[in-house]
């Protein structure tokens, strides 16, 4: 397709400088400014309005070609192979041309609002400068050709299951955990820290197996996930805490979209995330809320899974 030729151009232009980047650096975990809470998750509330107006079997396969691409890494900068750079972009390339423009351009500004604007200029002094810009002449020719392949209109809504299994279950684990939900601070800078002792490479291996998991999943129920999480951002108090009603929305679409992939899928996640997250990290987390309300929620979560497996 046109997409995937431009791709290929633009992996001409733009694979000298993806080698130069050193995608270990620690500085892609932290805000790329001033650390603003609530104006983030209004940016990443544009990211999920975008990816749930989405063609979910593009989204698919861009996770798919991402999922490749970190098995052809090589070097200490950990760029992936050149075929692959190209295949992420082209698949990128296609999810942005499965969405209207203006819904493009809302997640552009509202992360040009959290990004201090000397952000750019610095990230080009680590790379030779040329480069940069070669490659974003590159993406200036892509995104016309992009442009000329985009929807005018976004994909119809998810179908939410009702009635069903899980959405009781939800209700009982949404009840249990509620309190402590409200206990948590969600407002913190504190998940933006590194974990502690993982490089970059170990933690990426544990996001691999998540891109994994979100390949398999059954594209209209991450549809209505994501939705549901939209709609719940739309009802957080001052403290980012969301309404009971919404919360039990976004268990019930995550407990469906679970039990639409094999168990061992899932444990894959699980094993590799306890993998890089050690006791101090939970220790912590526990310490910072009231304890009978966290074990209350974990006896919530853990009868909740039964009712997931039965219909996995
Ligand atoms: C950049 C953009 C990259 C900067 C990286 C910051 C992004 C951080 C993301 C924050 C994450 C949010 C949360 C994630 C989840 C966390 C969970 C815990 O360097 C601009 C100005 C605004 C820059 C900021 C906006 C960036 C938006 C990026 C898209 C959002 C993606 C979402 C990422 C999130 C994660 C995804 C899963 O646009 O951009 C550089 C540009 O900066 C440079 O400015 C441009 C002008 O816009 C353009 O008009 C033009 O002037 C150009 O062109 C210069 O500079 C000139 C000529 O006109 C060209 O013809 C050509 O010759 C060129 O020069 C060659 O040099
Ligand atoms: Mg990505 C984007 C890393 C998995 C879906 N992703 C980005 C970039 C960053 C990144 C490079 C955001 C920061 C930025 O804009 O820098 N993703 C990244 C990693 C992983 C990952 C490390 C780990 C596996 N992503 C992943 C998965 C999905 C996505 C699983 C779902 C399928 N990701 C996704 C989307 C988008 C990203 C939809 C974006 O739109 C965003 C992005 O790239 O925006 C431009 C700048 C970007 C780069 C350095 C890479 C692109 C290089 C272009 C083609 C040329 C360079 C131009 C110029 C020099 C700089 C960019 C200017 C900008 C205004 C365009
Ligand atoms: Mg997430 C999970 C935040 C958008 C899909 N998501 C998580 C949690 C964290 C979170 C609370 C990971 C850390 C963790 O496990 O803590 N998501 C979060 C935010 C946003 C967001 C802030 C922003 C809008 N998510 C989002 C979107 C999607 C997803 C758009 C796609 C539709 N998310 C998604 C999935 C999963 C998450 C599929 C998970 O599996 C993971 C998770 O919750 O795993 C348990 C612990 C979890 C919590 C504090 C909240 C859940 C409370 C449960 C039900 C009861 C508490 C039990 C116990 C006390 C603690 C957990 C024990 C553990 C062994 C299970
Ligand atoms: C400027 C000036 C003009 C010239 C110009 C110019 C530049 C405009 C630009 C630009 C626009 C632009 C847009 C970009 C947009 C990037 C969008 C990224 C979206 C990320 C998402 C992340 C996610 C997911 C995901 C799917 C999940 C939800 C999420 C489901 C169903 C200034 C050059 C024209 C770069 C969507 C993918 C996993 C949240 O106009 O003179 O330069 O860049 O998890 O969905 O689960
Ligand atoms: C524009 C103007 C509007 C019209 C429009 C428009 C276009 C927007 C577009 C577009 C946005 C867009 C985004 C794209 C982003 C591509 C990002 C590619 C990333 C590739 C990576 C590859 C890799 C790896 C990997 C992980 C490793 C690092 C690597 C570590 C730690 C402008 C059309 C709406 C194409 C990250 C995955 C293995 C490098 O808005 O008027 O057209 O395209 O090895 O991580 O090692
Ligand atoms: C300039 C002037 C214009 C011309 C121009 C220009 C240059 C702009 C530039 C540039 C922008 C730019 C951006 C770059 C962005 C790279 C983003 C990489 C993201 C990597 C990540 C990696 C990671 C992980 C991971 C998970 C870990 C955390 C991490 C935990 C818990 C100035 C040329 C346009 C290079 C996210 C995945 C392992 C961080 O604009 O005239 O030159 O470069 O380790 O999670 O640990
Ligand atoms: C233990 C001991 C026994 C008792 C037991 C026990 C506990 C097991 C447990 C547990 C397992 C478990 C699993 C959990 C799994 C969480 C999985 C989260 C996945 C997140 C994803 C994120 C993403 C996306 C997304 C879609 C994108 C890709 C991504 C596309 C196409 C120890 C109790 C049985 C909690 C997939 C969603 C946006 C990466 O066994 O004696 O306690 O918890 O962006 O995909 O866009
Ligand atoms: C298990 C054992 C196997 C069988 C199995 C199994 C089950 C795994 C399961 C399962 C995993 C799972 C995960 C679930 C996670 C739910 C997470 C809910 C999160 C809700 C949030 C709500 C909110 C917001 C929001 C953003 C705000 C904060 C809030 C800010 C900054 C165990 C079946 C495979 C259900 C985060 C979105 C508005 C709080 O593996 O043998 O069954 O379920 O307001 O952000 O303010």
């Amino acid at each position: 397709d046109e997409i995937g030729d431009a791709a290929k151009k633009l992996g001409d232009a733009s694979y000298s400088f993806a080698k130069e980047v050193d995608w270990n650096n620690g500085i892609f975990l932290q805000a790329p400014g001033k650390f603003q809470p609530l104006k983030a998750l209004k940016a990443i509330d544009k990211m999920i309005e975008m990816g749930a107006a989405a063609d979910p079997k593009l989204l698919k396969e861009a996770a798919e070609a991402h999922h490749k691409a970190i098995g052809s890494i090589s070097g200490p900068n950990g760029v992936t192979s050149r075929a692959d750079w190209d295949a992420v972009n082209a698949a990128l390339g296609r999810v942005v041309a499965s969405v209207p423009k203006a819904k493009v351009m809302a997640v552009y500004d509202s992360v040009k609002d959290i990004t201090d604007p000397k952000v750019p200029a610095y990230m080009k002094s680590l790379v030779n400068g040329p480069d940069a810009e070669k490659a974003y002449q590159g993406f200036l020719e892509f995104k016309d050709v992009v442009a000329k392949n985009q929807v005018t209109s976004a994909s119809a809504p998810a179908v939410v299951p009702s009635g069903d299994k899980i959405g009781v279950a939800a209700k009982a684990l949404s009840d249990a955990s509620y309190p402590f939900i409200k206990d948590t601070d969600w407002l913190s800078d504190i998940y933006l820290k590194p974990l502690p002792g993982k490089t970059a490479p170990q933690t990426l291996k544990a996001i691999d197996k998540m891109i994994v998991m979100g390949a398999k999943m059954d594209g209209n129920l991450l549809k209505a996930a994501a939705e549901a999480h939209h709609k719940a951002i739309g009802s957080i108090d001052a403290k980012g805490v969301t309404s009971a009603a919404d919360y039990e929305a976004v268990n019930a679409a995550l407990g469906r979209l679970v039990a639409s992939v094999p168990k061992s899928t899932v444990m894959d996640v699980y094993n590799s995330m306890a993998g890089i997250v050690d006791s101090t990290v939970t220790n912590n987390m526990f310490s910072k809320v009231n304890p009978l309300d966290a074990v209350a929620a974990a006896k919530g979560f853990y009868t909740f899974k039964d009712v997931v497996e039965a219909s996995q």
